[in-house]
C-alpha cells in the first residue's frame, strides 16, 4: 500500500515538474504589424503584456533601415548607442528572453532613439523553475498551482 503511495506521489512530482518546463514559450513581434520602426510606442505596446524566461521577442524591419542594440538603463535614458558590441542587425532579430528584470533595447540609427521614440523596456518575470524556461500563461500557472496543491496533499496522505 505505501509503495503503491510512493510511486503515485513520484509519477505526479515528475509529470508536475516536466510538463511544464515543455511549455510552448510566447513568441512577441515587437510592435505587431507595424515592427520595429520609428514614431511608434512601444511602451504602450508593451505595458500589457507580461514577459517570462523563454519567451522571444523579434524585432522585424528592412535591413539597413533599423538595428537593434542591448543597453543598460542609463543609455536607454540618454539614447546612448555603444561603440563596442554587436547591434542585431539583420532584420528578423530573435531575442529569448534568458534572465528574469528589466531589458532595455534601442535602434542605433541615426535619432531614432532620442528623436523618435524607438525604443522598449520590458520586465521580464521570475519563473517558479528558474533557470528552466518558465511557464508564461496565466493557463500554466494555474496548472502549476493546481499540481503543486495535488502533490502537497499526496505526501500529506502518504504520512498517515
Ligand atoms: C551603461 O552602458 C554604457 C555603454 O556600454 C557604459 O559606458 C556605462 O558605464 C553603463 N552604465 C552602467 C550604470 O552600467
Ligand atoms: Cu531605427
Amino acid at each position: 500500500m505505501t509503495t503503491f503511495r510512493h510511486i503515485v506521489v513520484v509519477f505526479v512530482v515528475s509529470v508536475a515538474t516536466l510538463l511544464p518546463s515543455t511549455a510552448m514559450a510566447t513568441e512577441y513581434v515587437v510592435g505587431d504589424d507595424n515592427g520595429w520602426t520609428i514614431n511608434f510606442d512601444y511602451q504602450n505596446w508593451a505595458k500589457d503584456k507580461e514577459f517570462y524566461i523563454g519567451d522571444k521577442l523579434v524585432f522585424k524591419y528592412q535591413p539597413g533601415v533599423h538595428n537593434v542594440y542591448k543597453v543598460n538603463a542609463s543609455s536607454f535614458a540618454s539614447c546612448t548607442v555603444p561603440t563596442l558590441g554587436s547591434g542585431l542587425t539583420s532584420g528578423h532579430d530573435v531575442v529569448t528572453l534568458m534572465t528574469p528584470g528589466k531589458k532595455w533595447y534601442i535602434c542605433g540609427v541615426g535619432k531614432h532613439c532620442a528623436d523618435f521614440n524607438q525604443k522598449l523596456v520590458i520586465n521580464v518575470q521570475g519563473g517558479w523553475f528558474a533557470p528552466a524556461p518558465a511557464p508564461n500563461s496565466a493557463t500554466m500557472y494555474g496548472y502549476q498551482t493546481f499540481m503543486t496543491v495535488v502533490v502537497i496533499v499526496l505526501s500529506i496522505i502518504t504520512v498517515f
